[in-house]
């Protein structure tokens, strides 16, 4: 019996950027999530087929085997903690930094330096408590789940932990970066469980997508 694979993804930049590396793979998903309602897409493999989730959820669903595998930012990863997983590839896809920004004119390294207590709205909190806790700068976190640029504009906040890629978003909102946290991909993630039982119909794929997305490095 061949066995039945499925994918988590979710819909946006990461389906749009898998979609390359599935191809390598020889698998063609039928139907376009962005206009389809269906939660579950098929392929042109009838072994394998695509779940469309949200991003921060992909690594729950592949956690408790619900998918087999998926692909998430290493910024939801991280938040997730990564536990059941197995993250064998960097893909080198939807690609941005993760950043502190503060509103123009506002002096983040004089306040950093006087000791403040800053408040900071993210979506992101365990990493940013681990960022400024190992920089020593003392701050209250916010947690948000969008539109963290909108808390210094309008006195939530005194700066935002945010992905930042094009800087558009930040600039037309009158935000400047002070601080880089980290470069952030997207990784493969395999359900540790799955990787045993199903390795020989998920090792081809593991080494297509490797082979794809070092053209992406
Ligand atoms: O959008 P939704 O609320 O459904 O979920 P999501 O935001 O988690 O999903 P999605 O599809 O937007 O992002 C999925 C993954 O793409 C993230 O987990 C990141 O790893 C990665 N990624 C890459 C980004 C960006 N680039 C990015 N620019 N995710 C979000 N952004 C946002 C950022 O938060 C900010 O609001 O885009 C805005 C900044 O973009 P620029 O180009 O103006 O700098
Ligand atoms: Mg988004």
């Amino acid at each position: 019996m061949t066995q039945q694979l499925t994918l988590a993804l979710s819909k946006g930049r990461i389906f749009e950027e898998t979609l390359p590396l599935l191809k390598a793979a020889g698998i063609e998903v039928t139907e376009d999530p962005e206009t389809s309602r269906k939660l579950i897409l098929p392929t042109n493999d009838p072994a394998v087929r695509v779940i469309i989730v949200r991003a921060s959820d992909v690594p729950t669903y592949v956690q408790y085997g619900a998918a087999d595998f998926g692909v998430a930012g290493k910024d939801v990863l991280l938040e997730h903690g990564g536990e059941g997983l197995y993250q064998p590839i960097d893909l080198n896809i939807a690609k941005c930094r993760l950043s502190v920004a503060v509103q123009d004119g506002f002096d983040y390294a004089s306040a950093v330096r006087q000791g403040a207590r800053l408040r900071v709205v993210t979506k992101y909190v365990k990493t940013a408590r681990e960022h400024f806790a190992s920089k020593g700068v003392h701050v209250d976190l916010i947690k948000l789940y969008g539109s963290m640029e909108l808390g210094p504009l309008v006195g939530l906040s005194d700066a935002i932990v945010d992905l930042v890629s094009t800087g558009g978003t930040l600039r037309a909102n009158k935000l400047v970066e002070v601080e880089h946290i980290m470069e952030i991909s997207s990784r493969l993630v395999v359900n540790q469980a799955a990787l045993k039982l199903k390795r020989e119909r998920l090792q081809p794929i593991l080494e297509a997508f490797e082979k794809a997305s070092q053209a992406n490095a």
